[in-house]
């Protein structure tokens, strides 16, 4: 039996859960998962080991249009998955079927003549009889090899999704060794990890105005702790005064949550130090974008 491997983009509108099927499938969380759209920035892989089969899946921005700068790069960033992998699952959820949005995915996937699935994500929130209606147009707008309702929440479906995928694996090499689950550098991961947390924290246009970087990062084996220094960009002074919050209390409520997660991915104590700085509309500005890392 040779080994088999490839490549499988996962892309689809913003929101639909693609970041939280990744975290099942791997059984780690390596995305962050907010109930905001427009988390995931930034393609992400996650590995996933099997008896004689290696998955690579790649998380990516969701796609949707837009006339923002940073959208735009995240948007690109997406589609620029069509040309580099083996394998599209493009993923809808059934509360909120969208034509026009899967229409544009559907050109795109048309074009990259890759073989795909196509996932029917929050079968959990019911009612299933809207499942067959959605199944019949999908199947009308793109010869998907095959269709899964799955719930990445509760895990149904998602034992002949994995089975689907792999029987869609070629003869390959094994591209990551087997303690890789991720192509994430730690400090791409501890500035993720706080995104996630700001986004839980904050509302209206305040999340889509914040950056993290993370500018120091020294682990203490003996005392088993990870010393942190961070920074969250915002565009403007009043973000700049939301985000500290009264007395402090918004900017510590977000260090601590962050810093337990932290705690808990990398087994060990974590001292944060999180500040606020304005880099003025840099959300705008394709040069700043680039030096906060989009
Ligand atoms: N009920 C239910 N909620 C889900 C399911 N999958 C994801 N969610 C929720 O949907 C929201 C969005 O999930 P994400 O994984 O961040 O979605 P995404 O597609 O990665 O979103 P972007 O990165 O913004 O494109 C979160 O609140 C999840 O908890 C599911 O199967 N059932
Ligand atoms: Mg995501």
């Amino acid at each position: 039996m040779k080994f088999l491997s490839g490549f499988i983009a996962l892309v689809g509108p913003p929101n639909v859960g693609k970041s939280t099927l990744l975290n099942l499938i791997l059984g780690r969380k390596i995305a962050i998962v907010t109930p905001k759209p427009q988390t995931t920035r930034k393609r992400i892989l996650g590995i996933l080991h099997g008896d004689g089969f290696q998955m690579i899946f790649v998380d990516t921005p969701g796609i949707h249009k837009t006339k923002s700068t940073l959208h735009k790069s995240m948007v690109s960033s997406a589609q620029s998955a069509f040309g580099e992998v083996d394998i599209m699952a493009v993923m809808i959820e059934m509360p909120r079927p969208n034509p026009a949005e899967l229409d544009m995915i559907v050109a795109q996937l048309k074009r990259s003549k890759k073989p795909s699935v196509l996932i029917i994500n929050k079968i959990d929130k019911g009612p299933r009889q809207n499942l067959l209606p959605i199944i019949n147009t999908v199947k009308n707008r793109h010869p998907f090899k095959s269709i899964h309702p799955v719930s990445a929440l509760s895990g149904e479906g998602m034992e002949r999704l994995l089975e689907e995928l792999k029987k869609m694996l070629r003869p390959g090499p094994a591209f990551f060794g087997p303690d890789t689950t991720t192509d994430q550098s730690e400090p791409f991961m501890i500035s993720e990890m706080i995104r996630e947390k700001i986004y839980l924290r904050t509302r209206q246009e305040l999340p889509y105005s914040t950056a993290v970087t993370v500018s120091h990062i020294e682990e203490d084996p003996e005392k088993k702790l990870l010393a942190v220094s961070a920074r969250i960009h915002v565009e403007t002074e009043s973000q700049k005064a939301i985000l500290i919050g009264k007395g402090g209390t918004m900017i510590k409520n977000i260090g601590r949550d962050a810093r337990k997660e932290m705690e808990i991915f990398f087994g060990l104590h974590v001292y944060l130090d999180l500040t606020v700085g304005v880099s003025k509309h840099w959300t705008k500005n394709p040069k700043v974008l680039r030096k906060l890392g989009y």
